[in-house]
């Protein structure tokens, strides 16, 4: 379904319920809030399922949109959120009951929903709510805020390659919205807790390196994050670290989770496809960066994650 299609659809609904993906980042929760933002504008009863996950670095965007535990919504809409595997184990009770229209910019797209608003040429799935919403009228500053938010920490403050000509423009338009893209900018990009800093530390101290430096491998254990006492918030988009590194081409950030299985996030450039490496594994993303979660310790993820980039070099 079309972007104008889509803002047609909605605008004939009421209770509207938009659902976040799993580990919520920028984009998902800034497209939830935005969106939100912009039905209330219209007229609508529109609210965000609470998750569990979302980290205090993200949670203040979300004042005032928390759907109470009581609402009944009476249309259901998913943002960023590319397969099943990623609703919250809340989404997963309205993902059973039927997801009426799915925002996304995944190529890796699984069209669970009713409809589907697809848009893979996008940086950030913000860049497509910005599009949706700016059919309904002029974007408000308090819709802009949060949309901002999600295309600046999707492509890393405009760094990463998704980055297009297409994202700034959107970006410059929420500029001209008023809204205070310095400080978001300083929050997401430029500030780090001392216990950042002893991740990536950690990482510079344990990453193992293959291909004359070319691949990268970092891991973080739970003991790791226990020991520097670390959260969430402290690690978030930590798999954007290691790339940094001269000479990578492709990094990867592995992540063990607590019920004994490791997410993976895979950051390739043009030589490799990020999105094959992970589909090997079950999962799925962008070209760039793609991830998947696999059984197992540390060492085992690695093993599984180094078998498929090979698989894909000997097939590219
Ligand atoms: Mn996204």
């Amino acid at each position: 379904m079309e972007y104008r299609e889509a803002a047609e659809l909605l605008l004939r609904q009421n209770n509207i319920l938009i659902l976040t993906h799993k580990r919520p980042d920028g984009d998902t929760i800034g497209c939830a809030v935005g969106l939100c933002q912009a039905l209330r504008e219209q007229g609508k009863t529109a609210w965000v399922l609470p998750n569990e996950d979302t980290t205090t670095l993200f949670t203040p965007y979300l004042e005032g949109y928390l759907a109470p535990e009581e609402f009944q919504p009476a249309f259901v809409v998913s943002v960023d959120i590319a397969g099943k595997g990623l609703f919250t184990p809340a989404g997963e009770v309205w993902l059973k009951r039927g997801i009426d229209l799915a925002f996304d910019h995944h190529p890796s797209q699984e069209y669970f929903a009713k409809e589907t608003c697809l848009d893979a040429g996008r940086a950030a799935c913000g860049e497509l709510i910005y599009d949706l919403i700016r059919q309904w009228g002029p974007v408000s500053p308090t819709a802009a805020l949060p949309l901002y938010v999600a295309v600046a920490t999707d492509t890393g403050c405009f760094q990463y390659s998704n980055t297009t000509p297409a994202t700034h423009r959107v970006a410059a338009d929420l500029m001209e919205t008023g809204i205070d893209a310095q400080k978001a900018n300083k929050l997401h990009f430029r500030t780090k807790s001392l216990k950042r800093l002893k991740l990536e530390s950690l990482i510079v101290d344990t990453m193992d390196l293959y291909d004359d430096g070319a691949i990268a491998i970092a891991a973080i254990s739970l003991a790791d994050m226990a020991r520097l006492e670390a959260d969430e918030r402290d690690a978030e988009d930590i798999a954007a670290f290691v790339g940094q590194l001269e000479g990578v081409h492709t990094s990867v950030t592995i992540r063990e989770l607590k019920d004994g299985a490791c997410k993976l996030s895979v950051r390739t450039d043009e030589t490799l496809n990020a999105t094959k490496v992970c589909a090997l594994l079950g999962g799925g993303g962008h070209a760039a960066a793609a991830g998947c979660t696999v059984p197992g310790t540390v060492e085992e993820a690695k093993a599984a994650i180094m078998d498929a980039i090979r698989k894909v070099q000997a097939n590219a």
